[in-house]
């Protein structure tokens, strides 16, 4: 088997124009890969660091050279010789070299630059694609099969609100899910035909069609139940049945307006104490078709979240992103206390590919549900979309139906569907 002959690593821009790692890895016998590494906006506490130089000379402070010259001259040369098989063993060295809960000594983005870096190249040392691998990884490390039958189902972000855009929506993302009945080339057709419809409604209505951080529009409106109810109108407009087949998503991001032990948002005219939120909240997500509602709750506040769990139907994904950041213990903890049925999987929120595997698997052993996604800050590498298929994700959350950085995701599901997965 190949051994790694060389790894590097150096500074490219990402989808908000910040740096970000890429990295490459050169296997022995001549095969050579490529990754790169996304950022969040909105970012949960208790994610992995996220190491940049804080070097005001340049890039604004957000220069990601530190975590470069780490590859390059410490980590790089100690994996010269080493198999890109040994994945685990690689990442726990990477985990114990940290030594940190967080990653905060190399870098979550460091870490997960090397860790994405093996396994793409084991997945080409052994001529096979990226999601199958991925998939065999799984079964080797957890000793379980998961079998792969169909793709996950997409999560598209049509409005964008909250830290990605600089309009007056609290909430941060506006979402629309093709039923899961759906081919992929069927739900990604409709995706991107209803995000063509609401820039014509938004123009219409002499709204901004000008787009957030994930490629959704962010227009002003007076709430954010008009941003529901445009898409409500648009989903009629394209003769689709609302609740059949197309459901609603909100990514509410809560953490955010929080301020001073109350929730600030415009659709109420003064700032609520939790009771109030929680009864908003209810009103909100059973008024309208809604399949998905991810961090309603502030992230500090689990008895919250375990009430409005034990209080909504049944049939809603209640997702936490910023209060479990993909951290197993804290899964643990949100299983015991069943404070939402499922988790979202962001693999630089905890920094290698075992821990984010780790998750998975805790999940799929609780019988909670979980949703791989990107991140705000993306780049052209589509690492994530093979993940999602590898583990079977029941949706996956890889923002709007356009911009080149999203679509790669999108596109590579659709690549899967066409030449690896019809029979
Ligand atoms: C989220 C993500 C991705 P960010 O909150 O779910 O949509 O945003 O990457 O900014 O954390
Ligand atoms: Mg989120």
């Amino acid at each position: 088997m190949a051994k790694i002959k060389k790894i590097y690593a150096y500074e490219i821009i990402d989808s908000r124009g910040y740096p970000t790692i890429e990295g490459r890895l050169i296997l022995d016998n001549g095969i050579s890969v490529t990754t790169s590494i996304p950022a969040g906006t909105s970012r949960g506490k208790t994610e992995a660091l996220e190491l940049r130089d804080n070097d005001n000379s340049r890039f604004d402070g957000m220069g990601v050279t530190r975590a470069v010259s780490y590859i390059n001259d410490l980590i790089g040369p100690k994996l010269v010789g080493v198999s890109p098989l040994k994945q685990q063993e690689i990442d726990g060295w990477l985990i114990k070299a940290d030594g940190t809960k967080n990653k905060s000594k190399l870098g979550g983005n460091t870490v997960l630059t090397i860790s994405q870096l093996i396994v793409k190249a084991a997945a080409d040392d052994l001529k096979i694609s990226l999601f199958k691998y991925i998939n065999s990884l799984y079964q080797s490390i957890f000793k379980s099969q998961i079998p792969i039958e169909r793709l996950p189902a997409p999560i598209f972000n049509i409005i964008n609100g909250g830290k990605h855009a600089n309009n007056n929506l609290e909430f941060q993302e506006f979402q629309i899910i093709p039923s899961s009945s759906f081919s992929f080339t069927e739900a990604y057709r409709i995706g991107v035909e209803v995000y063509h419809e609401v820039q014509k409604v938004l123009v219409y209505r002499n709204s901004n069609i000008s787009v957030g951080e994930e490629g959704g529009f962010a227009p002003d409106f007076p709430t954010n139940l008009d941003a529901i109810e445009i898409l409500i109108e648009t989903i009629g407009q394209k003769n689709l049945k609302i609740g059949l087949d197309v459901f609603l998503g909100l990514d509410i991001a809560a953490s955010h307006f929080y301020k001073e032990g109350r929730y600030q948002i415009k659709d109420k005219p003064h700032p609520l104490k939790s009771d109030e939120y929680l009864d908003f909240l209810y009103k909100l997500v059973t008024s309208y078709p809604f399949l998905v509602v991810e961090d309603p709750i502030h992230e500090d506040n689990w008895q919250d979240w375990a009430a409005f769990n034990l209080k909504i139907p049944k049939n809603i994904y209640l997702v936490g992103d910023d209060i479990l950041t993909t951290n197993k213990q804290r899964l643990e903890r949100a299983i015991r206390e069943k404070i939402c049925t499922t988790v979202l999987v962001k693999p630089n929120q905890i920094g290698t590919i075992t821990e984010t595997l780790e998750v998975i698997d805790l999940a799929r052993k609780n019988s909670f549900n979980y949703i791989v996604s990107h991140r705000s800050g993306e780049t052209n590498d589509s690492f994530i979309a093979d993940f999602a298929v590898a583990v079977q994700s029941d949706f996956v959350k890889f923002g709007a139906s356009a911009r080149g950085e999203r679509l790669a995701k999108y596109n590579r599901l659709w690549q899967i569907e066409r030449e690896e997965l019809k029979k």
